[in-house]
């Protein structure tokens, strides 16, 4: 366990796998797009922005004032009118939007493009007789049901940018969200299944809507049933939606309105609104889902089992596959509900053809074992996509084996929240990819990994050198922090805080965060998050967190906790001390952050001046030989804690 999983492979994979000679004789995309792209890559740009409906042409692809980008300025068009409008006008109303799969078994719902439509301008209609007008920002807070891609189309249509909070995430998640948002509205529902019992959402919205006062209404979808409290601020949206017209005229917004905001981690313990606009936004999400899963709308059924709350049910669950008027499959719950084999059931039910997760599910059903997918035909199956983090080899040559039959290619992207969309991948049909890696930059996209200084190197840092339709606008209501973050590491370049390497292929590999961001299952989880919570309990002291490489999860997080001077050793020593540190960061953050191991320790390693020394606690969270000790305040602190998890990892 010395590093993470795979990566010591990495320079010296060879293996390769073409494209299938079929997929390639009629891919989307062939090695064209790369010379396109390379011999002008506005134009290249604006001919994928004609893909889509716009209501006034641009007097310009790229107006670039750095570090902000506007792209096709001076267009106008509707984003939901292009997700759906657009498709029922073309006669396409019957095509299913959605193949609906609730967590209860038999819990099914299809969603043609012309009921989608129905519902868009319905909750549109009711949107607009709450008071919600172009500009106001939305909070979504919602279960994987399809209201909410209802939502988030709706509030598109209206020009109100949406805020998804992941429904895993505590009250003090979304106090904290709608108040750096300043929302006026929340839309959310009484719960949602999970592990086959219903689980609430509206008393975290209760506890946060009576702590932010900015919040005028909220629109609770029925869905479980279950007793909810109710103020005179909430709506049931059964009551309000289904009663409004079933048309609505979507007015066109300039290419630069704003979409979305969605909040990610930084290295701080404050989360960072991403704020992503219509134009450029939908041009690369559209394009990408078109062009590296090869989608063909007609025959293809989709599926990107990605929560609405994270980038990617934004970009490839919502507007990417609708705008391409793909039929998808969407699925409300956890991957071992009623049985471990639930995804492969439902992949033989729809007859899933294109299947998009991320590595972490991957190295759990190795985990379970081959012969639960071997249970079921999944022969639709054609291409085969990985995003989140670095796939490690064992897992991609698993994937492709055992749920691609040896005949699926696998493309893995590379993106992030800030990107908007996918930035390195392969093309299925020219790609001959090699396990493991995303291979290379997308036509269009331009990137360098380089040094310290900045000077372009085949290892170090990962950069994009030229701005990109999807790219973020900033970071909502803090200009410094944007720059700060992104630009200002290396001159004329965006910082992506990831570690990258290219191989003697010159075939790129992704390493994985050089910050202190923690990569959860593919979810970003930044360390100082985790302690804040952890320190806000009141018997901590000091709390120390990493992320140490896990063969599930990509990481996992330990944390380092020292105690109160006035808490008892036999207690904070305990089992249900430890629970209840886990419970709190829960409470305070989400599930999702609970670390995996707590160790409490009489003291953290800390430099003279004071600094957690995050690199030694790594180092003892992953069981490796300690580094350089010389710079810590008292070396035989580290040495103490490392007896102490090599106990711990004993009684484990
Ligand atoms: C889409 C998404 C972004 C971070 C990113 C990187 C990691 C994502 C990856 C990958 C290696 C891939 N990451 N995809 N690393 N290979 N194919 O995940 O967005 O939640 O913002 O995370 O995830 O570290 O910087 P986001």
């Amino acid at each position: 366990m010395t590093e993470q999983p795979g990566l010591s492979a990495l320079a010296t994979e060879n293996r390769r796998f073409d494209p299938p000679a079929e997929l390639a004789a009629s891919a989307n995309v062939t090695t064209d797009a790369y010379d396109d792209a390379a011999k002008d890559r506005l134009a290249f740009w604006a001919t994928q922005a004609e893909r889509l409906q716009w209501e006034q042409p641009w007097d310009e692809v790229l107006d670039w004032q750095p570090p902000y980008a506007k792209w096709f300025v001076g267009a106008t068009l509707n984003v939901a009118a292009n997700c759906v409008d657009r498709h029922v006008a073309n006669g396409l109303g019957q095509r299913v939007a959605l193949h609906w799969e609730g967590e209860p078994e038999g819990d099914r719902r299809t969603v043609t493009y012309a009921e989608l439509h129905k519902e868009v301008c319905q909750a549109a209609n009711a949107l607009t007789g709450l008071g919600v007008r172009a500009g106001d920002r939305v909070m979504i807070y919602l279960p994987m049901i399809p209201e909410a891609v209802v939502a988030m189309l709706a509030c598109a249509r209206l020009g109100a940018p949406h805020s998804v909070v992941f429904g895993g995430f505590s009250a003090q998640a979304l106090v904290d969200r709608i108040t750096d948002a300043d929302a006026r509205f929340v839309i959310t529902a009484d719960g949602g299944y999970r592990r086959g019992a219903p689980a609430a959402l509206k008393p975290a919205v209760d506890d946060a809507v009576a702590r932010c006062p900015s919040i005028e209404k909220v629109l609770v979808v029925r869905r479980t049933g279950q007793d909810v409290a109710w103020t005179d601020k909430d709506v049931w949206w059964h009551e309000v939606v289904g009663e409004q017209p079933e048309t609505h005229t979507p007015k066109a917004f300039d290419s630069e309105h704003p979409l979305f905001l969605l909040y990610t981690s930084g290295t701080t313990g404050k989360p960072k609104g991403i704020l992503h606009t219509s134009g450029g936004y939908l041009t690369q999400a559209a394009w990408t889902h078109w062009a590296v899963f090869d989608l063909k709308p007609e025959t293809d059924v989709y599926w990107c089992t990605a929560d609405i709350g994270w980038v990617t049910g934004h970009s490839y669950l919502v507007y990417g596959p609708l705008a391409n008027g793909a039929t998808q499959v969407m699925y409300e719950g956890t991957p071992d509900a009623g049985g471990q084999d639930r995804w492969w059931s439902i992949v033989e039910r729809y007859g899933v053809t294109i299947l998009y997760t991320a590595p972490t599910a991957i190295r759990t059903f190795m985990k379970w074992g081959e012969d639960l997918p071997g249970k079921h035909d999944l022969t639709s199956l054609r291409v085969l996509g990985s995003v989140g983090e670095p796939i490690n080899p064992e897992a991609w040559i698993w994937y492709r084996r055992v749920i691609g039959g040896d005949r699926c290619p696998i493309v893995d992207t590379w993106w992030q929240t800030e990107t908007g969309a996918m930035m390195i991948a392969p093309l299925p049909g020219v790609t001959s990819c090699k396990p493991g890696s995303a291979m290379g930059a997308l036509p269009g996209i331009a990137i360098d990994v380089v040094d310290g200084e900045g000077t372009p190197t085949k290892a170090g840092f990962l950069t994009l050198n030229e701005p990109w339709p999807s790219m973020l606008r900033g970071i909502w209501n803090d200009d410094a922090r944007y720059r700060e973050t992104y630009w200002n590491r290396f001159e004329g370049r965006y910082f992506a805080g990831d570690g990258a390497k290219y191989d003697g292929d010159d075939v790129l590999w992704l390493l994985g965060r050089v910050d202190d961001v923690m990569n959860i299952s593919g979810h970003r989880i930044s360390t100082t998050e985790v302690e804040s919570a952890l320190v806000s309990h009141p018997s901590v002291a000091e709390a120390a967190v990493v992320g140490a490489a896990d063969a599930t999860t990509g990481q996992a997080i330990v944390a380092f906790v020292t105690v109160k001077g006035d808490i008892a050793d036999d207690i904070s020593s305990g089992e249900a001390f430890a629970k209840e540190l886990r419970d709190h960061v829960a409470k305070e953050i989400g599930p999702i952050a609970k670390p995996r191991q707590i160790l409490i320790t009489p003291e953290l390693p800390k430099t003279r001046s004071g600094k957690i020394m995050r690199r030694l606690l790594r180092d003892v969270a992953e069981h490796r030989e300690l580094g350089d000790v010389t710079t810590l305040a008292d070396p035989t602190v580290v040495n103490a804690i490392n007896n102490k998890m090599g106990s711990a990892a004993a009684e484990d």
